[in-house]
């Protein structure tokens, strides 16, 4: 959310002109905390300062959404992502775009993805080579709810961009899309991925955080997490079988691109509707 601040010094007395240089001063120095200098190695990320966020979703929202806009849906599909709580996470930087097939080609040396173009985001790849890309380029992956928090972009929407679906928002599976449950009222002009930042991107400035592709995050995948994780910097459970991915993407109902949304697989599945992102 933008800081708006209006200065009125000109027609007030020197006592409130001193009054409010001290605040312009303390302003600077707020504003340089929220927003510190980038530097060579933050390049193409935005910081997300420290704070608390509601993470999850309540009221059955996923299947609501789902039974909304689709014939097929099941409540038990959406769990995992209840109930609402309050999470807080220390200050991290995050990656503006999924990691690139021509990124991801020049630090590993080969590019696994299926569907190839080199502005396209990388897909098909497992957790383990996500994760030795973001080492390699001294980053690693978001934990599940710094990616979370970043997705929502400051706000508490069922989407990132407010409550309904629409075209042109975001990559999924709309009348372009290739599978039997295209969403065929939408419109979004691309059948498999897109070029990364082919949609508008959210409050905070970060692209395709919904849709396009699936990003693998840090965190093991627990069905129950969310009714016992820690309020401060939560990293997901100790172990499990599954690492969770987030965003939804190209194969995707609109309800799967809401930022509260989970999925998980095998950390050693390749699939080409799921790529990465880092973060710092
Ligand atoms: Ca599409
Ligand atoms: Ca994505």
């Amino acid at each position: 959310m933008p800081l708006i601040f209006i200065f009125l010094s000109a027609t007030l007395p020197e006592k409130y002109s001193t009054l409010i240089a001290a605040t312009a001063a303390v302003t600077t120095a707020v504003a340089e905390k929220l927003n510190p200098p980038a530097t060579k190695s933050h390049r193409d990320m935005v910081f997300i300062p420290a704070g608390k966020f509601s993470m999850g979703s309540d009221a059955n929202q996923g299947y609501l959404i789902c039974a909304k806009y689709n014939k097929t849906c099941h409540e038990k599909w959406f769990n995992d992502e209840q109930p609402v709580h309050t999470v807080k996470l220390r200050g991290f930087y995050i990656d503006i775009h999924e990691v690139t097939q021509e990124k991801f080609q020049r630090v590993m040396g080969e590019s696994p993805a299926k569907h190839k173009t080199a502005h396209r985001p990388v897909e098909n790849v497992t957790w383990f080579e996500a994760r030795e890309y973001c080492e390699r380029v001294k980053k690693r992956l978001p934990t599940e709810a710094e990616w979370e928090r970043a997705a929502r972009g400051g706000n508490d929407f069922v989407f990132s961009w407010g409550d309904e679906a629409g075209s042109g928002k975001v990559n999924f599976c709309d009348r372009h899309c290739d599978k039997s449950w295209r969403m065929k009222n939408f419109d979004d002009g691309f059948t498999h991925t897109a070029p990364v930042g082919s949609f508008p991107p959210n409050e905070y400035g970060l692209f395709d955080m919904s849709g396009n592709v699936y990003e693998w995050v840090m965190d093991w995948h627990g069905e129950n997490y969310y009714r016992r994780s820690p309020a401060e910097n939560p990293a997901g459970p100790e172990s499990g079988s599954k690492k969770v991915m987030r965003g939804g993407s190209w194969i995707n109902y609109a309800t799967g691109v809401r930022p509260a949304d989970r999925t998980a697989s095998k950390p050693n599945a390749r699939m080409d509707f799921v790529g990465f992102r880092c973060a710092q």
